[in-house]
């Protein structure tokens, strides 16, 4: 008698017992890896020396990095292609889609593991795949066939009943639970769905839930493996992939409720995922743009609906719409049965396959701009845009926007659209397969692709300023962000370490290297959002040691234990407020301090003095200890 959750994990367990909240060490099946956290990852796995990728199936995907305005992304595209044809790595070229989509559609298994350097991993979990995203080190280390060490989740268990009403959909499910939950509500848990409303959901619309669960701080979501999986898996003819996979219990450490037939269309607003609302709230607000696509909703039924609801009508004079297919095998078939042509007749800007606007990859709206969009993050600045606010919707939502102008429930443009269910396009040949013997296969490395900075193991003494401090929910997109920019440096820190909280304060980068290093101290859920461990890396460069935070992200406190800083969590919260910027922080005996657990912080400027935590396992501390994975790996 065990959740889904738990069954998966039995059979992956390596280490550890599964106990809430102790660590656990489970063997991953499958990874994946996209173009701006895989040239990190891959120059990983090559500092690891090992001749093969010992896993199942791992597969390296282009979709991040698309804009070419120079040769860097470019060229570390051909580095990726020539790495995964070295050690034995699918490489899904640029313009096969975006990572998520092509792996649920390709790839993704019920009951496997899957690890994936990238946060929406959880996509996966549409089909019944226990599907997690990490740093690109823990990565390396499983392509390895290494343990992946992960803190043993709470299984919140979502009882869905009843089916979604037209003009509601699966996005509007999972902004309700934001609604709910918050973007820290999720931290140290898994969101498995099951009851009879989980029948009534197809797997695109599960992964749809499952991919956005990240912004609850999810560890992982998951749905069941039932005749609907079958059925999406024989589609994708691989239908003897399909296994059935049901929570046999209602075991949970927490059950959530969750009426479908009561789920209404909802809006994020500005700029925060769980800053949610109904969408009548903002009826007759003016919008300068609106963008469907993204790993969150770009599958053939979202594409499908904006054909629908485009037919024969005109997208607003005053809007720029875009549309961003998921995958090369829903982009042919839209084109194929005819509705990309009503989309492009409606006036709408049709993008190539990829992550694009929602990486800050072209498509920045106006100053000041209103952008609606399909995506799962609305972060300051994420859109290219500083001042401009970002709202996330569902297709349905998007495209009423689109025609009427300004924001406005769907309901009120006409009938629902009926979407019938078409054979997918099945064409692997953007999927590169890798030669038996690797070998002699020689790797491609641009300029722009600069090694690893080295890392020293940590000081028994440290005396250093407190470099910034930031407020709550600070998210590795304000640590290091993205965008058209400063994305083409993700294989040379040196240079992306100058852009290290650019957002919020330009002035951090030169600050840091004046002063030799030294602190950051952070509030709650320090570091949500992306996994990029250039969060941590290119502030290491910058001397940064260690992080005091009152609460954490799982993915960026993990990157800082495998890069060497130490994230230390304040015993007393209300420690934070007697803390500035500039401040002197002294820490002794800092080696044995981490090993008790508890390492005392003396303000050197104010007088005072706090504890904090040094909330680790006993592994993890000893990586720390080293100066990170590499080092402890090493030795
Ligand atoms: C994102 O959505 O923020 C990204 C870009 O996909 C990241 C990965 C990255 O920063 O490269 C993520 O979600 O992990
Ligand atoms: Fe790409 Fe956006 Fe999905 Fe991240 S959230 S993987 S940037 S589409």
């Amino acid at each position: 008698m065990a959740t889904v959750t738990e069954k998966i994990l039995k059979e992956h367990l390596k280490e550890g017992k599964m106990e809430a909240g102790s660590e656990i060490g489970i063997k991953i099946d499958q990874t994946l890896t996209q173009d701006a956290t895989g040239t990190m990852a891959y120059l990983e796995f090559e500092a690891m020396g090992k001749p093969k990728v010992d896993t199942e199936l791992s597969v390296s995907y282009v979709d991040h990095n698309m804009l070419q305005t120079d040769f860097k992304n470019a060229d570390d595209h051909d580095y990726l292609k020539s790495v995964a044809a070295k050690y034995g790595i699918l490489f899904s070229r640029a313009g096969n889609g975006i990572c998520h989509q092509v792996h649920l559609e390709r790839f993704a298994r019920p009951g496997k593991t899957l690890l994936g350097s990238d946060s929406h991993t959880p996509t996966a979990g549409g089909v019944g795949s226990l599907a997690i995203g990490a740093g690109g080190l823990d990565v390396a280390v499983a392509m390895g066939g290494g343990t992946f060490y992960l803190t043993m989740p709470k299984i919140v268990g979502v009882r869905l009943k009843g089916k979604l009403k037209p003009w509601s959909s699966a996005k509007d499910v999972i902004l309700e639970l934001l609604r709910r939950l918050d973007v820290k509500g999720g931290v140290g848990k898994v969101f498995e769905y099951f009851g009879e409303g989980v029948a009534t959901l197809s797997v695109p619309e599960r992964a749809t839930i499952t991919n956005m669960g990240a912004e609850l701080g999810a560890t992982t979501s998951v749905f069941p493996s039932d005749e609907v999986t079958k059925k999406y898996l024989d589609d994708q003819q691989r239908g003897g992939q399909w296994a059935e996979l049901k929570a046999d219990s209602e075991n949970y450490d927490e059950i959530i409720e969750m009426d479908l037939s009561a789920v209404e269309p909802m809006v994020a607003k500005p700029h925060s995922p769980g800053n949610v609302a109904p969408i009548t709230e903002l009826e007759g607000k003016k919008v300068n743009q609106v963008i469907l696509g993204s790993c969150t909703n770009s599958s053939f039924r979202d594409l499908m609906i904006a054909a629908k609801m485009l037919k024969g009508k005109k997208i607003h004079p005053d809007i720029s719409f875009s549309l961003v297919p998921g995958s090369r095998q829903v982009y042919s078939m839209i084109a194929g049965n005819g509705a990309l042509a009503d989309i492009i007749s409606s006036g709408a800007r049709i993008l190539e396959s990829a992550c694009g606007p929602c990486i800050g990859m072209g498509q920045a709206p106006r100053s000041g701009g209103i952008t609606v969009r399909t995506f799962n993050r609305n972060f300051q600045g994420r859109c290219g845009t500083k001042d401009a606010e970002a709202y996330l919707v569902s297709p349905e939502v998007a495209v009423a926007i689109a025609l009427k102008g300004e924001f406005i429930h769907p309901a009120k443009l006409g009938a629902y659209p009926e979407i019938e269910n078409e054979k997918p396009f099945i064409d692997d040949s953007m999927i590169m397969k890798p030669p038996k013997d690797g070998s002699s296969v020689e790797i491609i490395r641009g300029p722009n692709i600069k090694p690893l900075p080295e890392m020293k193991s940590l000081e028994e003494e440290l005396k250093k300023e407190v470099l910034i401090k930031t407020g709550d929910n600070i998210t590795t997109d304000h640590i290091m962000p993205a965008g058209a920019q400063i994305l083409p440096l993700r294989s040379n820190i040196p240079a992306i370490s100058a852009f290290v909280f650019s957002q919020i304060d330009p002035e951090f980068p030169k600050r840091a290297k004046e002063k030799g290093g030294g602190f950051i101290v952070g509030g709650d859920n320090y570091g949500q959002g992306s996994s990029r461990e250039h969060a941590a890396i290119a502030p290491l460069y910058l001397g940064v040691k260690a992080v005091i935070a009152k609460s954490w992200a799982r993915i960026h406190k993990s990157n800082l234990v495998n890069f060497g800083i130490v994230p230390l969590t304040f015993e007393n919260p209300a420690d934070y407020d007697s803390i500035e910027q500039g401040d002197v922080l002294e820490i002794s005996d800092f080696r044995s301090a981490i090993r008790k657990g508890q390492v005392a912080v003396k303000n050197v400027t104010k007088g005072t003095s706090f504890t904090t935590k040094a909330d680790l396992s006993g592994r993890a501390v000893d990586v720390v200890l080293e100066g990170g994975e590499i080092n402890y790996t090493k030795r």
